[in-house]
């Protein structure tokens, strides 16, 4: 059993697809275990993404994750990590697989290389420990 954390980046949120997003969460059979509707900041989104910081396309994440308020929250279950990265799909919505959250409903990339791939996923154990402590302040 794992706990990860996901993110409904704010295209899913003002696109209003976060019922569509906690859905598949649900009838997957993991527990929701935090959840929260919140605005980011340069601040938070610079540890979340702290090795991304020197990428020359990090200015547009940022840019993408202060477009509006987001979803941050947790979820338990078996194998919660591997399962959501699978269920999101690959970074790039126009490669991910049919099926996946990102190929059904993000966008991108566009002709300045923007992706709105709308949701987030831990990619690792350690990652989710690490990003719940920064997004909810617990060791
Ligand atoms: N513009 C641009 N954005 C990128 C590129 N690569 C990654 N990103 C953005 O940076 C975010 C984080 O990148 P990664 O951690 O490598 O990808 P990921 O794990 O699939 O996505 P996250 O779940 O958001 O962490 C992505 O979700 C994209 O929004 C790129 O080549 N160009
Ligand atoms: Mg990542």
């Amino acid at each position: 059993m794992q706990e990860t954390l996901f993110i409904i980046k704010p295209d899913g949120v003002r696109r209003g697809l976060v019922g569509e997003v906690l859905r598949r969460i649900e009838r997957r059979g993991f527990q929701l275990t935090r959840m929260e509707l919140r605005q980011a900041n340069k601040d938070i989104l610079a540890q979340h993404y702290a090795d991304l910081l020197e990428k020359p396309f990090y200015h547009q994440i940022e840019t993408y994750m202060l477009e509006g308020p987001i979803v941050v929250g947790t979820f338990y279950g078996s194998d919660a990590v591997k399962t959501w990265r699978k269920t999101m799909g690959v970074t790039n919505p126009a490669e991910a697989e049919l099926g996946t959250i990102r190929a059904d409903f993000a966008q991108g990339p566009d002709s300045n290389g923007d992706m709105r791939n709308m949701v987030h996923g831990s990619d690792s154990v350690e990652s989710a420990q690490r990003e719940i402590a920064i997004w909810f302040g617990e060791d």
